[in-house]
């Protein structure tokens, strides 16, 4: 059995999954928010240690690019300002097990290409979570990039006027459309701390000011969905994260889809793998 481990800029996952990759035992914790690598590294190591007599290697899909055994960060704020982490020799030193990494957003591509009911020859998958990570399979091949970078399409403007993002950039889809983007504006409209979950319940109760929120999101991953039609005719995009897969929010993206040209529509799909689309696709990838 392997173990994959999920590094996100909110929760940090663990599970042991068999040959067949399904799940026997799972972990979770939050992700440390000092920015300080020494706590990162020993949350990891106390997640993993009650499955680790179990497991031959371990597979990690984690935010940030993952280049050369490293974890940089794109939007350093997600990770509390950490932006240069040594993933590879952390977690060989603190299981003694072979690793090997992928950033999260491109695992749960793959894992949700091989889910796919129709076979198609491209598609893209994208977390709306914590921030906005994408992952691309083209011609059936998951893209990483010479450096790790291909699919960080959270970090395409939509907006020039937009707001400034963790990466330095302006009016990125992910400074609109992210859970933290959606907990920001939440806290200058009600003037008090709000979480994307918070603001989906009011949503859900027809507070207007939720609503608008939300259509923010909906609206920048819309035109996302239309740039990548436009530049490598996806076929179909998969969603996934916490906000992308609550409930009401995909109908919104479709809602602004369809005011877009036909030319520029694509289809969308929740995410068959649900939460475990990065732990689940990790540990594909590792088999193949
Ligand atoms: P990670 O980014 O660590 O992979 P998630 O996919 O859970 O983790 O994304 C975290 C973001 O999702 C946070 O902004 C959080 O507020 C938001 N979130 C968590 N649960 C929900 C929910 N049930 N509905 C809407 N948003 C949620
Ligand atoms: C950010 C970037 C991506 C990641 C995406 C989703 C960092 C630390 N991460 O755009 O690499 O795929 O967030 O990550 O710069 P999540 O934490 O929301 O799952
Ligand atoms: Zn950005």
């Amino acid at each position: 059995m392997i173990i994959a481990l999920d590094i996100g800029g909110t929760k940090l996952a663990a599970s042991l999954i068999n040959d067949n990759n399904i799940i026997i035992d799972s972990r979770r914790s939050s992700t440390p928010k000092s920015g300080c690598a020494d706590d990162l590294a020993s949350a990891l190591e106390q997640l993993i240690a009650p499955l680790l007599n179990q497991a031959s290697a371990i597979v990690v899909a984690s935010t940030g690019i993952i280049n050369q055994g490293r974890l940089t960060a794109v939007n350093p704020d997600n990770l509390g300002g950490l932006n240069d982490f040594p993933l590879q020799t952390t977690i060989e030193e603190i299981s003694g097990l072979p690793v090997q990494l992928l950033n999260d957003a491109q695992a749960a591509a793959w894992g949700e290409y091989c889910q796919l009911e129709r076979p198609c020859k491209s598609m893209a998958f994208i977390t709306v979570s914590t921030g906005v990570g994408a992952g691309l399979v083209i011609n059936g091949e998951l893209q990483t990039g010479l450096t790790g970078l291909a699919g960080h399409a959270g970090h395409t403007t939509v907006d020039p006027q937009g707001p400034k993002c963790g990466c330095g950039r302006s009016g990125c889809v992910e400074a609109l459309a992210s859970g933290t983007a959606i907990g920001k504006l939440a806290g200058e409209i009600y003037k008090k701390n709000l979480d994307a979950k918070a603001v989906f319940e009011r949503f859900h109760q027809g507070d207007q000011n939720a609503q608008m929120i939300i259509d923010r999101s909906a609206q920048a991953i819309a035109i996302l969905l239309g740039n990548m039609k436009a530049l490598l005719d996806i076929e179909v995009v998969v969603i996934g994260g916490s906000v992308g897969l609550a409930e009401g929010y995909l109908a919104r993206v479709r809602y602004f889809m369809e005011q877009q040209p036909a030319l520029f529509q694509v289809d969308i799909t929740p995410a068959r793998l649900g939460h475990e689309a990065g732990l689940k696709g990790a540990a594909l990838w590792a088999s193949q």
